[in-house]
């Protein structure tokens, strides 16, 4: 195994099935090496799993045994932790390989490491603390969980927002960690990995504040200020979220409402594999129209922006999907846009565990489901809808996504891999009232907050 990273090497039938398997148990021959060692175990002939279901279509990559040096067949798509990265043909068999893979997967933190499409097989089950998440609802608008079932409820309300964070555990306290005073949160997202747990949250100016401050993306730091490193010292709120966003955007609005309360940008979060991120609707603070602008867009691939790397501007309206990273120590954060969905408002964005991104917006006549690649940076769109998509969620180990429009009947789809549908199981209402977040937690419980502004929200739980 590597230092960070090791490879995990899939053989012709294991690449004929695009790096996925049906099987659970873990792979014996695990002891992958940079040299063309061969996973042992169940990566072959398999069929694949839903969860894996991008990633089974086959020949995703597009590239021939010539171009890749010997290898048959057409390129696998990689998912899991190996998605973001394309892969590589080594010794004549096809590499998937990825930041935080592992051969065997030993790691509990809501990812897919050895990239067999199943995230965190083996891993102890988790209950949520309803109680506790049920009497933290005042003025909540979104909710989220890492992989050990603690709940993250994050406000938007008049006053300083805040996250709750509410111990899976019932013995520890639920702490709240408030940003600055000016800006709501709106959207908010909690890396599952307890190896970091980072949790961001969108910024966007409190127009009952004139807009004082600026929209953008903000974290949340655990530390002590004295702690020494702790990145938030010298903040208003140590530990707490940053004053001013690490990446400020423009305020832009969408043209949607739900529960009476205006969407503004930027939109929706989703974790990616490498402790990358991303959201919706992304426009930075400034952009340049110097010749030295950098092109940090979907026709340049790789290329990234930052505040010493200006993006060139761009015109185009809302729409904009951007993959970004967080400040780590002096790193600054990075952006660029990896995908424009024209003429679209982006309302949500999921992490879809096989490592894409799945993407609901707003269009002309209605909504859209659509799901980004990050390997090979490409967009398809899975499904078209009579109303706008307000929420989507994927059901762990299922391989189904769960969508919610803004109206129309049914307002509750629950689709396969493929956008099929597929019907609600008894007890889950088509048209639930309000305007819900959905969120799986990994108890596997369907989770939709209706959220409110200065009121208390409602939270329904299913089982599916
Ligand atoms: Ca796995
Ligand atoms: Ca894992
Ligand atoms: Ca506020």
């Amino acid at each position: 195994m590597r230092a960070t990273v090791a490879l995990g090497v899939w053989g012709l039938l294991a690449a004929a099935v695009a790096c996925s398997s049906s099987d659970e148990t873990k792979s014996s021959g695990a002891g992958a090496t940079g040299g063309g060692g061969v996973t042992g175990g169940s990566g072959g002939a398999d069929a694949a799993t839903g969860g894996a279901a991008t990633g089974a279509t086959g020949g995703g990559a597009g590239a021939d045994a010539a171009a890749d040096g010997g290898c048959f067949g057409a390129a696998p798509t990689c998912v899991g932790v190996c998605a973001s990265t394309p892969p590589t043909c080594e010794g004549g068999l096809w590499v998937c390989n990825g930041p935080g893979f592992e051969p065997d997967e030993t790691t509990c933190d809501g990812y897919d490491n050895d990239c067999d499409g199943i995230v965190d097989e083996g891993c102890p089950t988790c209950a949520v603390d309803l109680t506790r998440v049920q009497a933290n609802l005042y003025s909540k608008y979104d909710i989220d969980f890492d992989a050990q079932c603690n709940t993250y409820l994050t406000t938007v309300v008049s006053g300083p927002d805040h996250v709750a964070v509410v111990p899976a555990n019932a013995s520890d306290p639920v702490l709240t960690h408030t940003g600055n005073a000016n800006q709501n949160m709106g959207y908010a997202l909690v890396d599952p990995n307890p190896a970091s747990r980072r949790v961001i949250v969108t910024y966007s100016c409190c127009e009952a504040c004139n807009c004082l401050a600026k929209n953008g993306l903000t974290l949340l730091y655990e530390c002590a200020a004295s702690d020494p490193g702790c990145g938030c010292a010298g903040q208003s709120n140590c530990p707490g979220f940053l004053d001013a966003p690490f990446l400020a955007s423009i305020p832009e609005d969408t043209s949607v409402t739900a529960n009476g309360f205006p969407i503004v940008s930027p939109t929706g979060l989703a974790a990616g594999a490498g402790s990358t991120y991303f959201v919706g609707n992304w426009r930075p603070e400034t952009c340049s129209t110097d010749s030295s602008c950098t092109a940090c867009d979907p026709q340049h691939p790789g290329v990234t922006c930052s505040a010493s790397k200006p993006a060139c501007c761009d015109t185009t309206a809302l729409g904009r999907l951007a993959q970004f990273t967080a400040p780590v120590g002096s790193t600054e954060p990075t952006f660029r846009i990896v995908s424009i969905f024209p003429g679209e408002e982006i309302l949500t964005v999921a992490a879809w565990r096989n490592g894409s991104v799945l993407v609901g917006t707003k269009t002309q006549t209605g909504g859209s489901l659509h799901r980004y690649l990050p390997s090979s940076g490409s967009a398809v769109m899975l499904k078209a809808f009579d109303a706008p998509v307000y929420s989507v969620t994927e059901r762990p180990g299922v391989g189904e996504a769960w969508v919610e429009l803004l109206s129309g009947t049914p307002k509750l789809h629950r689709l396969s891999a493929v956008a099929e549908d597929l019907p609600l199981p008894l007890g889950i209402p088509a048209a639930p009232a309000g305007n819900g977040r959905l969120e799986f937690a990994p108890d596997g419980k369907l989770y939709r907050l209706v959220g409110a502004v200065d009121a208390e929200s409602t939270l329904e739980v299913f089982t599916p």
